[in-house]
């Protein structure tokens, strides 16, 4: 099973998003189902291992919240080939607080943690040759899209199922936050 833990959002806040997916040659957009925020991949895991890390993240204790998404920017080499394109979160340290619980779950799980810095983003595109002209008319486009506060009530465990037309998200299990 490839795995991983994240945030997901309610169907009309993802219909939101979704008006952001268009407007860009070069750029494969993430299905609106998809959408959804990284919190820390897993990749592939036996099932005694998924086992243990979903009896952990059972075990995770952390607030409940509210992220407000806010503003697009690219992740890739210094900006000159640019290879995803996402929308940011507004500074949440509980957001900050509950990543590093699920990382100490996956640790108490006998997995490695991520060790990346924790950069909040959900993925809307992964970019191939975008013009660089137009993904700069995009970026400034949409730099002031704002979307939230979004109420954050549980964390989810998805199973990523790769296929030819991409990845495919399913919720394995959810993880409440306390009210
Ligand atoms: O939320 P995003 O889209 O940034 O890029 C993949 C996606 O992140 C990332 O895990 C999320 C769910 O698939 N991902 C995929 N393979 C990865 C890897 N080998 C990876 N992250 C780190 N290492």
């Amino acid at each position: 099973m490839r795995l991983f833990v994240g945030i997901d959002f309610p169907p009309e806040l993802r219909q939101c998003l979704a008006l952001l997916c268009a407007g860009l040659p070069g750029a494969r957009w993430v299905e609106p189902e998809n959408l959804h925020l990284t919190l820390a991949f897993i990749g592939e895991t036996d099932d005694e291992t998924a086992r243990a890390l979903d009896v952990e993240l059972g075990r995770l204790r952390a607030p409940a919240f509210d992220v407000t998404l806010t503003g697009v920017n690219v992740f890739g080499a210094g900006g000159r080939k640019p290879r995803s394109l996402w929308v940011g979160v507004e500074a949440c340290e509980a957001l900050v607080l509950l990543q590093g619980r699920v990382e100490a779950a996956m640790v108490r799980a006998g997995l490695a943690p991520e060790g990346r810095k924790f950069t909040p983003h959900v993925t809307l595109a992964r970019l191939k040759d975008a013009p660089t002209g137009r993904l700069a008319e995009y970026l400034s486009g949409n730099g002031l899209f704002r979307l939230g506060p979004i109420a954050i009530g549980d964390v989810v465990l998805f199973e990523s199922v790769l296929g030819r037309a991409g990845a495919h998200y399913t919720a394995l299990a959810r993880y409440p936050l306390a009210g």
